[in-house]
């Protein structure tokens, strides 16, 4: 059977037909659920046993949000090796695959319907207690183990054969780095913010800056990246995180991972003062999500200095002062990669709901100024931003009271 893309009709007998998860004869519903920009997800799930379920993802020749995108089948494999990588090296942080099918370009995985996509809980307002800790971890472990730190630096470059990934990463280096900077077709620019979105264009530091994180995400294959960790990309509960929607994932700078979730969270602090409406419930949260960023980073740098003292012992690569070094260099292109992402979800192609949500003109304006000014701040200080502290000094800066 060659490449066909299924429907709810077909997806439940292609299951049944490639795995034997569901007892045979078994009567499955099927519901596509996706509302990605690029794929399609089925849930298929067993009628008569509410806990037997399963997903499909199958990769589309096209981008779903919009045609003339591309990218290719292909990215299907690249996002099951990725998840197996991440099961391998963070337990319990991403989801199980059972299949890969390369004719067909699905994945079918665990159904993690229990769970919530994170954006949508922090839209709703919810804490979730070990989030920042969870991240912290997996950032760590996944970008560590497959850096040259973390692995056999051979064994490196033969992983990195399979992982790359340039139509993805087009689309990355256009819709984050190259389009918001200047007047490109699929920018979305709401009118109230059109005058703020093109100082931008006018801002030679700020697109010498951008230009040069671009160029460091084209150049270096510091670790396998995931490539698209926003808060779309994570599913959590009260007590579990797992990271998934790996297609994106690529050798690139460490800093690109976790400057993503920053951006995202900081996103989501500014969009607060529509959602939280009550001045000191919204303060909470606010504080919440702060602290959340805080503990990402003090988890994350924890563990990775860790892991280093831990497997690094080469004569060069075990020195402190050049961990310590390592270590700084990583914040700041944290920073300038949330920075990155800050913008383009609010003047580029695909937008976040948080924002969007944002029903009155002129607090949704407020909102994504707030975004865009702190973004700025981000990418041209990153460098004297040394401390996580630093980080949320500039946030609280720019927030709306
Ligand atoms: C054409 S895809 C648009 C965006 O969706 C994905 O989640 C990535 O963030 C990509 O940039
Ligand atoms: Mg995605």
């Amino acid at each position: 059977m060659g490449y066909e893309t299924l429907n709810e009709q077909t997806a439940a007998e292609y299951v049944q037909s490639k795995t034997s998860l569901f007892p045979k004869g078994a009567d499955l519903d099927c519901r596509e659920i996706g509302d990605g920009n690029l794929n399609m997800v089925f849930r298929v799930w067993q009628k008569d046993a509410a806990k037997q379920s399963v997903i499909i993802k199958q990769s589309l020749p096209h981008a779903r949000i919009d045609e003339s995108i591309v990218a290719p089948l292909e990215r299907a494999r690249i996002e099951s090796e990725m998840l197996v990588l991440h099961d391998t090296h963070c337990p319990g942080l991403a989801p199980k695959i059972f299949d890969y099918d390369r004719e067909m370009y699905a994945i079918i995985m665990e159904d993690l319907s229990d769970h919530v996509v994170l954006r949508k809980g922090l839209i709703a307002g919810t804490v979730y207690p070990k989030l920042g800790e969870h991240l912290g971890i997996f950032l760590a472990r996944s970008l560590f183990f497959t850096s040259d730190l973390g692995m056999d630096p051979l064994k490196k470059k033969e992983l990195q054969k399979s992982f790359v990934n340039p139509d993805l990463c087009k689309i990355t280096e256009d819709l984050v780095f190259s389009n918001p900077y200047f007047n490109a077709e699929n920018n979305k620019i709401d009118p109230e913010i059109r005058e703020r979105a093109e100082r931008n264009w006018r801002d030679a530091l700020l697109k010498r800056e951008v230009a040069k994180l671009k160029e460091k995400f084209m150049t270096q294959g510091q670790a396998l990246v995931h490539g698209d960790l926003h808060t779309g990309s994570v599913f959590v509960t009260q007590d579990s995180t797992k990271a998934f929607d790996p297609e994106f994932a690529f050798y690139g700078p460490m800093g690109f991972d976790v400057g993503a979730i920053i951006g995202n969270l900081v996103l989501n602090h500014a969009a607060q003062v529509w959602h939280k409406q009550d001045l000191s419930d919204r303060k909470k949260f606010q504080g919440y999500l702060l602290e959340t960023i805080r503990e990402i980073w003090r988890v994350f740098d924890k563990e990775f200095r860790n892991l280093w003292n831990e497997h690094v012992h080469t004569p060069l690569e075990s020195a402190p002062e050049y961990r310590d070094d390592y270590m700084k260099r990583l914040l700041s292109d944290s920073i300038g990669y949330a920075g990155c992402k800050m913008t383009r979800r609010i003047v580029g192609l695909a937008q976040v709901e948080d924002i969007r949500s944002i029903k009155d003109v002129n607090v949704r304006r407020d909102a994504q100024i707030a975004v865009l000014d702190t973004a700025r701040e981000f990418i041209l200080h990153r460098e004297q931003l040394t401390s996580i502290d630093d980080v949320l000094e500039v946030i609280q800066k720019f927030a709306m009271p």
